[in-house]
């Protein structure tokens, strides 16, 4: 049976892409983050949605389970082998087609596995842009990106993933194709493939295609951080910017202890004095030629206020781009003290205050040894939760932190997804109904349980 499926497998990609050896497999073994793996019994590597539909239809007539990998930067253990060599993965890296953009409607179709960055490259050379941006902009795929419902930096103007998608193709266990690209802006035929599979996490088909709705580019650019007393001012001066800059696209917390390790990792000094306990991070863009206006415009709101302690303006664009750096090498200078436990929650406005304090009188309490560090897309109510020193394999912290979240009105999960790490608290914010559709519609579209399974939903 085994033989049988590699044979299979080489006939549908070619046997180069059909990787058996150790070394060849690793890289897709192991999460970015380090603290999500396991071993894989082959990883294939498709180069189109035929060849994904071959693959699909092998590893069912072998019964083997199958866990979809993109650029690998998911941080929820979604995308790597959980099992100790049953499992193929199937990275969907190869599909990396970027199409011409269509200058005039503003969209492009590309393949799963194409970057981000490259997307991005492509639109921006014509004066578009993708909507949806992430520090990972490298290496994830817009695949992933949709399969996980990814969110980033610019979701209070644009929305999440599944606002950019016009259309998708994706294949399912058995081999057949939902949804089709070119798609149209406007189709009211029936379910509508985009949002089903948009979170779905790889559970039911395998994304192969995309077509994405752009936005236009906005290259002139200004962003300011902004110091703090506490997140109370923060929301007051976020809702200011909200309110009197149409220009407004980021919206981002940090608080000082964060600020303070990503700088000694990163070495560029810390533009703020101090730092001050909390940090906010505005974006504000706009077409070419008005640099200036973005300037006076943000540089009034913020002159005139009292809460703001302190401020660093970025007048040009590399200037820009360091301050950023404040926000975006979190991830990379935390990950370089150890393997973290990451929680990724969204709060109403409202709480977010209440969230931040209690949830470092937890941590502190369960566990005074680990270290907190608190960051996020605040205007979307988004933080990143991040506890270093923790037992890999102990969640209890995890689950009290989540707990807290539930009952503050959040969800367990903003943009990262569920995967493996938070499917047992699932039930913490859907009801026993809504879990029991969501597992009809798997079991509809995947009946032998073989599409990631354990993400999502723990295996019964
Ligand atoms: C970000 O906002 C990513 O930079 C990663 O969502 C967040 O590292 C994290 O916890
Ligand atoms: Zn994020």
């Amino acid at each position: 049976m085994g033989d049988d499926l590699l044979e299979r497998l080489r006939a549908a990609v070619g046997a180069p892409h059909v990787l058996e050896d150790p070394d060849l497999r690793a890289r897709y073994e192991t999460d970015w983050t380090g603290r999500w793996s396991g071993r894989a019994r082959v990883v294939v590597r498709p180069a189109d949605a035929g060849q994904v539909a071959a693959v699909l239809q092998a590893c069912l007539a072998a019964d083997a389970p199958v866990i979809a990998q993109g650029g690998n930067t998911g941080l929820v253990g979604g995308g790597v082998p959980r099992g100790d060599g049953t499992e193929v993965v199937v990275s969907l890296a190869r599909l990396d087609t970027v199409g011409p953009v269509d200058v005039s409607s503003g969209d492009v179709i590309v393949g799963a596995g194409a970057t981000l960055a490259r997307v991005q490259e492509a639109a921006r050379a014509v004066g578009w842009d993708v909507g949806v941006d992430l520090a990972a902009r490298d290496s994830a795929t817009i695949g992933g990106m949709v399969a996980t419902n990814a969110g980033g930096v610019h979701v209070l103007r644009y929305g999440e993933m599944v606002e950019q998608v016009i259309g998708v193709v994706a294949v399912t266990m058995a081999g057949e194709v939902l949804g089709h690209v070119p798609a149209l802006r406007k189709d009211n035929s029936g379910y509508h493939w985009p949002a089903l599979l948009a979170g779905s996490e790889g559970t039911l088909a395998l994304v192969t295609d995309v077509h994405l709705k752009l936005v236009p580019n906005l290259p002139d650019r200004v962003v300011a951080l902004v110091g703090l007393a506490d997140l109370d001012a923060l929301l007051a001066v976020g809702g200011r910017l909200r309110r009197g800059l149409p220009s407004l696209r980021a919206l981002e917390v940090m608080f000082a202890d964060g600020v303070a390790l990503t700088h000694e990792h990163n070495g560029l000094p810390i533009p703020l004095p101090g730092p001050p306990p909390v940090v906010l991070l505005a974006e504000v863009a706009d077409a070419a030629g008005t640099r200036a206006t973005l300037l006076d415009a943000l540089g009034a709101l913020l002159d005139g206020d009292p809460h703001v302690l302190s401020s660093a303006v970025a007048d040009d664009e590399s200037a820009a781009q360091r301050l950023w750096r404040t926000r975006e090498d979190h991830t990379v200078a935390i990950n370089a003290l150890g393997i973290p436990h990451k929680l990724d929650v969204t709060l109403p406005t409202a709480a977010l205050a209440r969230f931040a304090a209690d949830v470092r009188v937890l941590v502190t309490t369960m566990a005074p040894e680990a270290r907190l560090v608190l960051f996020g897309h605040v205007g979307d109510g988004n933080l990143h939760v991040n506890i270093l020193g923790l037992d890999p394999d102990d969640v209890t912290v995890d689950r009290a932190v989540l707990e807290l979240v539930a009952r503050l009105g959040g969800s367990i999960s903003a943009e990262h997804g569920i995967g493996v790490a938070k499917r047992a608290e699932l039930p913490l914010t859907r009801t026993p109904g809504e879990i029991a559709a969501m597992r009809a519609i798997k079991a509809a579209l995947d009946p032998h349980a073989l599409l990631n399974p354990g993400v999502i939903f723990a295996t019964e």
